[in-house]
């Protein structure tokens, strides 16, 4: 497997997805300041020029949410997510979607100050975003409950990105000891110094 990534992006999702599973995988790096994601070589790869994106052999999947899942039901064994027909996959797929359909667009809504009415907005709102989540992960540690899963990369990732790099929400008690049990991973951790370590 081929990870095409850049530091400080939306990769870390992945990486730290791919630390989690600890199959073997190679790192591409793809200079997005010098424009390599403008190539026709990576518009094969990925139509919308952007990172993350994974090439498995013949397969190619980009959209993180779409490469987190991707790998987990490519690693049944790291048990991270539920299977088909057990009760918590339809959670499990709701958090997942949930990252795409809803936090960006509410971090990209705060970011613009754009204001739209919350029955049009598919987010609802900034605030419903993060006090749904806050909801969810005050009643258990996980999103699925005691078990951590890919939803939990996800969308610890971007809480991650979200609280501690762009300061965009206030650290709500909550969210901080969510994020320190997902931050204690070896893996996290692991992603995270490929991160800062940009290699
Ligand atoms: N929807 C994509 C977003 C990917 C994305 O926006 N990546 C940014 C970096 S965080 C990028 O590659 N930007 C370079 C560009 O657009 O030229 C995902 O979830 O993977």
């Amino acid at each position: 497997m081929r990870l095409f990534w850049a530091p400080n992006t939306r990769s870390m999702r992945v990486l730290w997805m791919l630390e989690e599973i600890g199959a073997p995988y190679e790192r591409v790096l793809v200079d997005l300041k010098a424009g390599a994601q403008h190539t026709a070589d990576y518009h094969a790869i990925n139509p919308m020029e952007k990172v993350p994106a994974l090439q498995d052999g013949a397969s190619c999947v980009a959209e993180s949410g779409a490469i987190i899942a991707y790998l987990a039901e490519k690693f049944p064994e790291a048990g991270l997510a539920p299977p088909v027909g057990a009760a918590m996959r339809g959670r499990y797929l709701q958090w997942l979607f949930f990252s795409g359909s809803c936090i960006e667009g509410a971090i990209a809504q705060k970011f613009t100050g754009a204001q739209m009415p919350e029955g049009t907005a598919g987010w609802g709102s900034f605030d419903r975003v993060f006090n749904v989540l806050e909801e969810v992960l005050s009643a258990t540690p996980y999103l699925l409950g005691g078990k951590f899963s890919a939803a939990d990369v996800l969308i610890g990732a971007d809480l991650h990105f979200a609280i501690d790099v762009f300061k965009m929400l206030e650290p709500r008690p909550v969210f901080a000891s969510y994020l320190e049990r997902c931050q204690s991973r070896p893996a996290f951790q692991r992603a995270a110094e490929i991160n800062s370590d940009g290699i």
